[in-house]
């Protein structure tokens, strides 16, 4: 039975991961951070009782800040794949907690590497890194390919390209079968609900059934190549299945403005919106509705700007060109845009409508 190691086992992709790596008969070992509160919400549903026999999925508390946590845990799962998930992941908040955000997500790297090799495990460990179309940052060329130079503009890009080369340096210098995916934006009904498109399709479930007036974006301009966290996490188990290690780029290929995603979720629950004013005094209005069972009338204002969530400097516009990993990997996305809203609008107006109806009966 191979023996996976997931850093970031509960978030989005970690979540994932795991389903596929069990899925796929692995023996799954996660990192999970003491939290004053439930952090495994998204693999509760994969929780094994530790006291039964032949339990697959198995967490240890640690941090990737904490280098003597992550050789001790290293040395006792002894790997055979180490997927690095775990990161500060949120662009915005990389401003605000930039030397934190360096220490986990570029010396963390560094610190699996290490223990990779301290642990004598070069020829064992595969490692893959969770690089990011953040290192593209400032646009030079579209669509951005493994080819196209780098140009991080945040504190966690920065931190993240220190990750990109550190792998490729351990795997030049210590012959490590160490991968990097440069992944471009996927999401999922899993998404953490601070990121664009779950905000999105949290609030718009939300104002469709009358329980939030208005939302509140940053730039609305920005452009993204968004993918389906599911088809991913493949691409991922993909790269470490190879002869040789090699970077892939995973991406769809197309790129929508963060305007056309709240577009395409208020279309979903029967709303078509108009846009007025520029700048911070652009709103969205209701042009028209499909149901009157929202409570919404023609012309009332669901979307305003809000600077807070505006970024000291912007990733304009991403495009992946995924042709390597379609090529070389045989990876092909399943799901398209609208497939991925309609998914996530579906999941999110059912937490929303048992939120409501819970409130409604005073629980
Ligand atoms: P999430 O934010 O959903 O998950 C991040 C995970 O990292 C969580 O499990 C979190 O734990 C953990 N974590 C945070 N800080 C630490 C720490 N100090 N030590 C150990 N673990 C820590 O991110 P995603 O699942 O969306 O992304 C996975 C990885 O891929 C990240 O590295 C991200 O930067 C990268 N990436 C993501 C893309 C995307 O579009 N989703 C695109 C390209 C790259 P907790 O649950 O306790 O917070
Ligand atoms: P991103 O994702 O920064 O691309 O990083 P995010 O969803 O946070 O932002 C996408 C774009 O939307 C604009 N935006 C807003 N963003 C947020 N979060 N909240 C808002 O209110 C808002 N309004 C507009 C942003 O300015 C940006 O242009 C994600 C993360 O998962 C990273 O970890 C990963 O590396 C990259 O994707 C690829």
């Amino acid at each position: 039975m191979k023996v996976a190691l997931i850093t970031g086992i509960t978030g989005q992709d970690g979540a994932y991961l795991a389903e596929l790596l069990l899925d796929k008969g692995y023996e799954v070992h996660g990192i999970k951070r003491r939290s004053s509160s439930f952090n495994t919400e998204r693999i509760d549903h994969l929780y094994q009782d530790p006291h039964e026999d032949r339990v697959r999925l198995k967490l240890h508390y640690g941090d990737l800040t904490d280098s003597a946590n992550i050789i001790r845990i290293i040395q006792e799962v002894q790997p055979d794949e180490v997927y690095n998930l775990g990161a500060m992941s949120h662009v915005r908040v990389s401003f605000d907690t930039p030397e934190y955000t360096a220490n986990v997500d570029a010396l963390g790297t560094l610190r699996i590497l290490e223990a990779i090799r301290i642990l004598n495990l070069e020829k064992k460990t595969k490692f893959y890194q969770a690089s990011t179309s953040e290192l593209y940052g400032l646009v030079q060329q579209v669509p951005q390919s493994e080819a196209t130079p780098f140009y991080p503009r945040s504190p966690y890009a920065a931190a993240k390209l220190y990750s990109y080369w550190i792998t490729v340096n351990y795997r030049e210098a210590y012959d490590i079968y160490a991968c990097n995916g440069i992944l471009f934006n996927h999401e999922s009904p899993l998404r953490g609900e601070t990121f664009v498109t779950r905000k999105i399709t949290m609030a718009v479930s939300k104002i469709s059934l009358g329980m939030q007036d208005c939302l509140y974006l940053g730039n609305l301009d920005a452009k993204r190549d968004w993918g389906h966290a599911k088809d991913y996490v493949e691409a991922m188990w993909l790269m470490l299945q190879q002869d040789k290690a090699e970077d892939f780029v995973v991406a769809t290929g197309e790129t929508t403005s963060v305007r056309d995603f709240v577009v395409k979720a208020f279309e979903y629950v029967g709303v078509e919106l108009a846009f007025e004013g520029e700048g911070l005094d652009e709103v969205a209005k209701v042009k028209s509705l499909k149901s009157s069972d929202s409570g919404l009338s023609l012309g009332d204002i669901v979307l305003r700007i809000d600077s807070r969530y505006y970024r000291p400097t912007e990733v304009d516009l991403l495009i992946g060109d995924p042709s390597k990993a379609k090529k070389e990997l045989n990876w092909e996305p399943k799901y398209d845009l609208s497939a991925l809203i309609g998914e996530m609008m579906q999941a999110d107006l059912k937490i929303c409508q048992k939120e409501k109806l819970l409130k409604e009966n005073n629980f």
